[in-house]
């Protein structure tokens, strides 16, 4: 004790540190996941917790961090709900000193002082995976194999970037072709109302690609009620790989789900701790992940948290 510089932003020993979260909703099993990581991370580290649900809405968010702003919370963190459309709203919290750190989402930003860290996954990463083994599924294939994608929120970035990782591989074999994609939002409801529009337009789909679990459930129900066996006539292959996509997957529905960790919040506490103390804290922090057959899915499920 007694060698603190004056500047660290250190708050007096006996104060909690406040941080004010921004989220996304509650769209997803994984974001509920992801919400009860952070609520119980942060009451671990004994952080104290603003929490904010923005309902999928950027103005929401918009509202939310400012209103941290004007609470004077030590640090705010945020998973944006779209990548772009943040200036503004982060050049104001950096005039009034609070360190900003993005969980889960990235922003489009060229500018890298509005936020100090980082935390999620490779959202390309994760779509190279999922064209990665269809790519196998269908090496020998000769004929065309048509496609149908069920793209996340409009504008996010697990939506821009598992697109584009899943196109980046399959454009290897030209027979793998992406014919009707088309936002779900990352809901159920969505992901059922427009895998229904899909079958009705197309008579011969072979694989369907989703963002998420959630949309692909929604899709399942769709497709059985079009009298079509999912995982058998069509081929599923969905991102996340929560409880309820786990079982489908085991059940043969899903035959393959690429996995994103929701469990960011002993991540972001251990950040928010760093960032107040005024240590250096990594621009980036990338969370490990893997995927899973429906034979894995089986296997891994007694032991999955979430
Ligand atoms: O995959 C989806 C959720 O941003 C990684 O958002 C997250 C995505 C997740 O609604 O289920």
């Amino acid at each position: 004790q007694g060698s603190e510089t004056p500047n660290e932003p250190t708050p007096p020993a006996g104060k909690k540190i406040v941080l004010g979260f921004a989220q996304v909703g509650a769209e997803s099993g994984w974001r509920t996941a992801n919400t009860e990581s952070i609520k119980e991370a942060a009451a671990a580290a004994g952080i104290e917790l603003k929490f904010s649900d923005a309902q999928q809405k950027q103005e929401n968010q918009i509202k939310a961090i400012r209103s941290f702003i004007q609470q004077k919370v030590d640090v705010i963190a945020f998973s944006p709900v779209v990548e772009s459309g943040w200036e503004t709203v982060l050049q104001e919290a950096k005039e009034a000193g609070i360190p900003v750190i993005l969980t889960d989402r990235a922003i489009d930003s060229e500018d890298e002082s509005l936020y100090v860290s980082f935390i999620g996954s490779d959202f390309v990463e994760e779509g190279r995976r999922a064209g990665r083994w269809l790519l196998e599924q269908f090496k020998d294939a000769t004929e065309p194999v048509n496609i149908v994608e069920l793209q996340g929120t409009t504008g996010s970035a697990p939506a821009i970037d598992r697109k584009a990782g899943f196109e980046e591989v399959i454009k290897e074999n030209p027979n793998l072709k992406i014919i009707a994609s088309q936002t779900g939002d990352f809901t159920r409801a969505k992901g059922k109302e427009v895998m229904q529009s899909f079958l009705q337009a197309h008579k011969d789909i072979d694989v369907l690609y989703a963002h998420n679990d959630d949309m692909g459930l929604g899709a399942i129900q769709a497709i059985e009620a079009a009298g079509l066996v999912p995982g058998k006539d069509i081929i599923i292959i969905t991102v996340d790989a929560v409880r309820d996509g786990m079982q489908a997957a085991a059940d043969g529905k899903i035959n393959f789900i690429v996995e994103c960790n929701p469990l960011l919040g002993p991540q972001l506490m251990d950040a928010v701790k760093a960032v107040v103390e005024g240590k250096e804290v990594p621009k980036r922090i990338v969370t490990e992940e893997g995927t899973f057959t429906s034979e894995e899915a089986k296997a891994a499920l007694p032991d999955r948290k979430y």
